[in-house]
Order: structure tokens, then sequence, then C-alpha cells
């Protein structure tokens, strides 16, 4: 078992006696544990296994909870999760999830309503008896409608960061398979979309059978939904779907682009070989009507014989240049301006994680981050940045103790003393200044001016109208002190919609007040969005890439934001952060 399966037990159990109105406290430990064994560097299972080695060596991990996890290994299932179950109809759970709706509420439609399901949900809010519960209301009723849109897609999509989790997995597993020869991902994954719908697997094996046999014997497997002869496709056990195909070598570059997708390129892409007399599919590229192009799509099974009449297939190189196209990298194949660069010649040369050179959003413990200054700053340098900003949180954001003006002062006094030790790199005085929900600032001007980079964020007044967010946010790219603008659309991915806002009016604000738009990194948020990144771009804004790192590991967010970055077509002239001086890209109307 691994330990993100783990730590989903335990949320699940943690859900589940939140649901019942269980004690707070029982429930925070198992949330607590939950974290503590999926962010683990080595395996629960291994350590529980071990006589050695204790899980109660870890904090929030005590004895009973240990006991639990030794059980959950060896067993593959826990007597107090079961009976909790026994307990609660499982369709309850998806409820919890609904944005929206905290465990609490979720109990009250139940107990009341007699709400189980999301379909049961959506029907009351529709009927409008949500709205006549006591603390629900017309709004909450609506808020609920919105997150059951959201809490669907939760149930079949995953985050890319996670896809990329379990085909590393299954990669390495894949791998151990002496008859597998070549292995790749491809789908929505290998594009590097924000959220993946399935995974894709291409193997080339010697024998497609013990290839097939080997993927369901992988640890987490589920169910076998359907197995042909060189295809196959299964469940895992967190509900993620795997389809893997096996072709022949000489295909591989056409199965590669086929399955890499999307749908739209290749579709574009098929139109183009006509138009060339040539033929395009999963097993390669063919002259003209040429008969054994069709055979090849009717008889999948002498792919291997037939595909040897193709002229391009072996490589993905090979299957683009027979097209006179370019291999166009994965993320850009969403059939929006590919193709008119590549007719034009100009393709942009993506920018890529190595040209990153600082990052402007993190956070410390003088806010609700885990590492001090100095930490992050070396786990900066670590990972090859010349700089970084420490961006904490203003007072308005109290549950975390956001700095004030004072507070504020004396971490850029500790950062002044840190910089005079440090060689080659820079620790920027920066702050993450909440919008606030009346307009304006939560700090003066003059505090913000001693700044050297100064993020503005919406975090409160999620819900007010379009005009009056819009307003907010220009208000602060109007402000000569600001540097950038935070997350600007507050969307979570599977969790909450954007809020509502007028991106073009505020990226022309951006334009005309020299100012930058942030691309949040992290692997929840990736906002801006491709979309929005190109539109940025269209405008002559700098995207800004930023992790929001809260502790050291979340500095590797940046690869997530790159990504998204490239989907958007960014180059690396593009990206402000990858100047190698971060004076450079301090941008201020003078
Ligand atoms: P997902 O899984 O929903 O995140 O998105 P994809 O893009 O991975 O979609 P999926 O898994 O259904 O199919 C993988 C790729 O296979 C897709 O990107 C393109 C190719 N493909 C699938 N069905 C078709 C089709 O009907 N026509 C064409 N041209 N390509 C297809
Ligand atoms: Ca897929
Ligand atoms: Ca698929
Ligand atoms: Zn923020």
């Amino acid at each position: 078992m691994t330990n993100h399966e783990i730590a989903a037990v335990f949320d699940q159990i943690a859900d589940l006696l939140e649901f019942q109105g269980a004690n707070p406290f029982r429930v925070r430990a198992y949330r607590n544990a939950a974290r503590t064994i999926h962010d683990l560097p080595e395996s629960a299972a291994d350590i529980a296994a071990d006589p050695e080695q204790s899980l109660d060596q870890f904090e929030g991990i005590g004895k009973d909870l240990a006991g639990k996890v030794a059980t959950l290994v060896e067993t593959g299932s826990l007597p107090m999760l079961k009976e909790l179950l026994a307990e609660v109809p499982e369709s309850v759970l998806a409820i919890l999830r609904v944005p929206g709706l905290g465990p609490k509420r979720a109990a009250i439609l139940y107990r009341e309503l007699n709400v189980a399901s999301l379909d049961q949900l959506r029907e009351a809010c529709r009927s409008h008896k949500v709205r006549e519960l006591k603390g629900f209301g017309e709004k909450t009723e609506d808020a609920i409608l919105k997150g059951l849109d959201i809490a669907d897609q939760a149930d079949r999509r995953i985050l890319w960061i996670e896809a990329d989790r379990q085909v590393q997995e299954i990669l390495g597993f894949m791998k151990q398979c002496p008859e597998v020869k070549n292995i790749a991902a491809a789908g929505s994954y290998r594009r590097g979309k924000d959220t993946v719908g399935d995974l894709d697997f291409l193997v080339v094996a010697s024998n497609a059978d013990a290839a097939m046999d080997h993927l369901a014997s992988f640890d987490s497997v589920e169910s076998i939904i359907v197995r042909g002869k060189t295809k196959m496709s299964l469940r895992l056990r967190s509900g993620l779907q795997i389809d893997l195909r096996a072709v022949a070598a000489e295909s591989f570059g056409a199965a590669l682009q086929y399955f890499t997708g999307s749908k739209e390129h290749n579709i574009v892409l098929r139109g183009r070989a006509k138009s060339q007399g040539l033929k395009i599919n999963e097993y390669g590229v063919f002259r003209g009507e040429d008969s054994v192009a069709d055979r090849a799509d009717k008889d999948r099974l002498a792919a291997a014989g037939t595909a040897a009449h193709a002229i391009a297939g072996r490589t993905e190189e090979e299957v683009y240049a027979a097209l006179n196209l370019p291999c166009f990298p994965p993320e850009l194949r969403e059939a929006r301006r590919e193709f008119d660069w590549a007719e034009a010649g100009d393709l942009p040369k993506l920018v890529e994680l190595s040209d990153i050179r600082g990052d402007l959003h993190t956070h410390s413990t003088w806010t609700d981050g885990a590492a001090t200054i100095e930490e992050m700053a070396a786990a900066a340098g670590e990972r090859g940045l010349k700089y970084i900003a420490i961006t904490d949180h203003s007072k308005r954001v109290s549950m975390v103790g956001g700095l004030d003006a004072q507070k504020l002062r004396r971490q850029w006094a500790e950062i002044d003393l840190l910089n005079r030790r440090l060689r080659g790199f820079t620790v920027l005085k920066g702050i993450e200044v909440d919008i606030l929900e009346r307009g304006g600032l939560d700090l003066p001007d003059d505090v913000l001016a001693e700044a050297d980079w100064v993020v503005a964020s919406i975090h409160y007044g999620q819900q007010q109208s379009r005009e009056r967010i819009t307003r907010r946010v220009i208000e602060a790219l109007e402000n000569p002190y600001v540097s950038a603008i935070g997350h600007p659309t507050g969307r979570m991915l599977l969790q909450r919609k954007p809020y509502e806002i007028d991106l073009e009016a505020v990226m022309k604000a951006a334009r005309d007040n020299g100012k930058m738009l942030e691309l949040n990194a992290h692997p929840v948020r990736l906002d801006l969005d491709d979309v929005a990144c190109a539109m940025a771009k269209g405008f002559g804004v700098p995207i800004v890439i930023s992790t929001d790192a809260h502790s050291p590991d979340g500095l590797d967010a940046m690869r997530c934001g790159v990504q998204q970055a490239r989907r958007g077509g960014l180059t690396a002239a593009d990206v402000a952060n990858t100047h190698e001086k971060w004076s450079d890209l301090i941008c201020r109307k003078p």
C-alpha cells in the first residue's frame, strides 16, 4: 500500500467522524496523521513492517495510529473504517466533498431532507428545499449547486501532479518487466493539462501478453475493465482508469503522436495529411489512398507487418516531418495557434524550468510558512535560483498572523542582515498584501514603498460581483508600489471556481500601469490558466511564475507553473523571473 492510499483512508475516517459530529480533536488527529503519512519521504508500509522501526517516531502519529497503519498494510483494510462505513451510506462521502458544504451541513441535509447522494442533493436544491432549512438560505443553495458541478468533475478527474506521481510509479513498475522494451505515457498527462481524466500508456514489448500480465499485477489495481490482444484498460483502487496499448516498434512514434492528442489537434493533422495526399493513423503515415493504410485500420493485429509500408512511424519527429511539420511540444497540441505558428515558421521556443532564476511569492514562519527565511533562501539556492522574494501575508489574513507595518519592518531588517551574509543570492523584501473587500490595500503606501516586491492578492470577498472584484484588482494595479497580482482568478482546481473577474480589463490595466500578473504554480491553483497566459502575452503583460511555497518542498511546484506557461505558448522572454538579475524585473511606473 502506498503512503497516498494510507493517507486517503485516514482522510476518509476523518470525514466520516466529522459527519457524525465526533469530537473535533479526534477528527483532527486523523487529518494530521493523513498529512504526515502523505508527506513521508519513505514508505510507511515498509516502516510498519520493519521490526527495527516504528511509525510513532513521526509527528502526529501515536501508538494507536501506528497500530492502525500496521493493520491496514497487513490486511488491506481497517475494521474501524468498515464500522464507520456501515453507519453512513457511502454516497454521502461525495456530498462531503462538495465545495461550500462542510461535513456539518452535509449532516443536516442528511438528517432533515434525507439527502444521501449528489443526485438527491441537486434535486433538493432545484426544488428549493435546501433554502428553507435553518442556516442555509438562497445564497447557500446557489453555492451548493455551483459546487455540485465541481464535485461531479472531481469524481472523474485528478490534478496533474497526482497523475504525475501515479505515472512515475507505473513507469518504474513496468520497467521491471523484462519483456517491456519501451514505454511512454501519452494523453492529457503528457500535454501537461492541469487536470487529467485517465492515464494512457504505450509499450513496445517482445510479448504483449507478458506486459499486460505485469500491469495487471500492479499493487493498486482494483479491476480489469477490458483486455484484448494488444490493449487493456483497468481501474486502480483510487478509481483512476489506466489504458495500456502494446504497439510495434515501427509504429511507436505514430502511436505516441496519436494517443498524446489532443483529439482536436489530431483532427487538424488528419486533414492536413489528406490535403497532401497522405494518410495518418496510430500505425504510421501512409502514401495516398494506399489500401495498406485502410487494412491497417481494419486489421490492427497486422499492425507490425503493415507498418513496414509506412513512410513514417518509428518516431514522432519523423511522423511530423512526413507532414512537413515541426515536432510540436506536447503542451501546444490543443489546436489553438500551433498550426498557424508552424505555417509562419515561428513556433515559439517555450520557456523551460532551467530558464527560471527566481521565485517571487514565498512564505516563511513569519506567517503560515513551515520554514524560516534562511531555510527558504537555502532551499531556493539549492534549486539553482538566484533570488527569492519573501511575501508573507498582511494583517487582514489574521488567521495566520498576517503582518502589520511594524512586524513587516522587523522582518525586512532580518532580511537585510541575512543578505549581508549571503553570496550570489538575494532575498527580496516582499509582501503579499491583501486587496481589501471594500477596495484598497491592507498596508499604507509608505510601507509598500519600502518593499522590493509587492504581490497584491484577493483572499476575501470572493463572492462579490464581477464589477466590484474587477474594480478592486484594477485599483491595486494602479497603486504605484504594487508589482504583480497574485493568483488572479482565485480558482482552486476541482475545489473552487474562479471568482467573477473581467480578465481583459485587468490585463489592459496591467499593461497601462507597467505591472505583471502571476502564474501561481501551486498544482491546485495554476492561476492564471493556459488560455489566460496566452492572452497576457497578447497584451504584452509579463507573467511571473511563482510557487507560493509554504515550505522548501513547495518550491518544487515551479515545474508545474512552467508547464502551464508552456501550454500558453510563453517563451523565456515572456516570463519575468527568467531575468538573471532581480533588479531588471522590477517594473514600477516612474
Ligand atoms: P483526458 O484523459 O480526458 O484527460 O484527455 P485525453 O486527451 O488523455 O483523452 P483520452 O484519454 O480520451 O484519449 C487519449 C488520446 O487519444 C487523445 O488525446 C487523442 C486520442 N484519441 C482518443 N480518441 C480519439 C478520437 O476519437 N479521435 C482522435 N483523432 N483521437 C482520439
Ligand atoms: Ca487520458
Ligand atoms: Ca484514455
Ligand atoms: Zn495568496
